[in-house]
């Protein structure tokens, strides 16, 4: 199957407010040197890079800090929102360059403002967790939970008021790391967690084609790919490695069959932090899996 869609929007969302570590806002510089555009356009789309959407320095927000950043965090997704319903309602697959996993709240609100979408949310961790169940009160823990209505209301009701999404119509792959509460709360929520062991024991190839007929009744595809997904061996350049993770071929054969289903629509490029990279290695892999989700083939 071919994408319909031929018109790529990036949109680059330099926070870094969602986590405690320094860097994760150049992850869109480094995912651009490392050659995106050029790749994309290779394969046949045109392209529409849009810049950064604006986002608080860090270090001008000192009086946030006890509150997580949560109303800077509020109003970047509310931006980010925005940016992705403008996109989708002017014909693009928008791709959203991170930043910290806490955009997802925006950019899946967005892209599912006028339409439904699945979400295949490929990561380490489940990012479930709410203000009552987080360990580290980081908001990059939370946007799964926000996203069907839980936690900071703030949060819940960027872009439109309540859940953005249920869990029938949400995967997740890769996960290896969950909170106490956290797994509790996944566990109820309707959401089909594959965990490492699960695709150790039954392999990427069955396990994607099965979520893809879990998502069988959505018309459109995000992909919320988190690069703390991959094995840190692969994937230095995150801020919250976890051991145990995808190999490089494993995440290559999930882009493309996800390609293969001819129904992506959007996309989140997430948590790549050149400052713990090997030279720009994360992002130069990263650069190869969108690729790769955009329909590049070997052959
Ligand atoms: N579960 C931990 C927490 O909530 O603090 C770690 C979350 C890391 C989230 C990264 C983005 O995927
Ligand atoms: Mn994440
Ligand atoms: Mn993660
Ligand atoms: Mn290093």
């Amino acid at each position: 199957k071919v994408m319909k869609q031929k018109k790529i929007r990036i949109i680059g969302i330099q926070i870094d407010l969602g986590q405690k570590q320094r860097g994760v806002n150049m992850g869109p510089s480094a995912i651009r040197y490392a050659g995106l555009s050029k790749k994309l356009k290779r394969l046949g789309f045109e392209l529409h890079d849009s810049g950064n959407l604006f986002v608080p320095v860090r270090d001008s927000l000192d009086d946030e800090v006890q509150e997580h950043f949560l109303h800077s965090i509020q109003q970047v997704c509310q931006a980010t929102y925005e940016a992705g319903k403008q996109a989708v309602e002017e014909g693009y697959i928008p791709l959203f360059l991170g930043g910290d996993h806490s955009l997802a709240i925006g950019t899946i609100g967005g892209v599912t403002h006028s339409k439904p979408s699945g979400v295949i949310w490929v990561d380490a961790h489940g990012d479930a967790n709410t203000p009552e169940s987080s360990p580290s009160g980081s908001i990059h823990g939370m946007p799964v939970a926000a996203l069907l209505g839980e936690g900071y209301p703030e949060l819940v009701n960027v872009g439109r008021a309540g859940a953005k999404i249920s869990g029938k119509d949400m995967v997740m792959i890769g996960i290896r790391d969950l909170d106490g509460k956290e797994r509790e709360w996944l566990r109820k929520s309707g959401i089909r967690v594959y965990t490492m062991r699960e695709l150790d024991e039954r392999g990427m190839s069955i396990i994607i084609r099965e979520a893809l007929q879990i998502l069988e009744h959505c018309d459109r595809l995000h992909v919320s790919l988190d690069m703390d997904s991959l094995d840190p061996n692969v994937a230095p350049g995150v801020g919250t490695p976890s051991p145990g993770g995808l190999s490089y071929r494993e995440a290559q054969l999930l882009m493309e069959i996800i390609a293969d289903s001819g129904k992506l629509a959007s996309a989140d490029l997430v948590e790549i932090n050149p400052i713990l990279d090997h030279g720009n290695s994360t992002a130069e892999i990263a650069v190869e899996l969108i690729a790769s989700l955009f329909g590049k083939s070997i052959l």
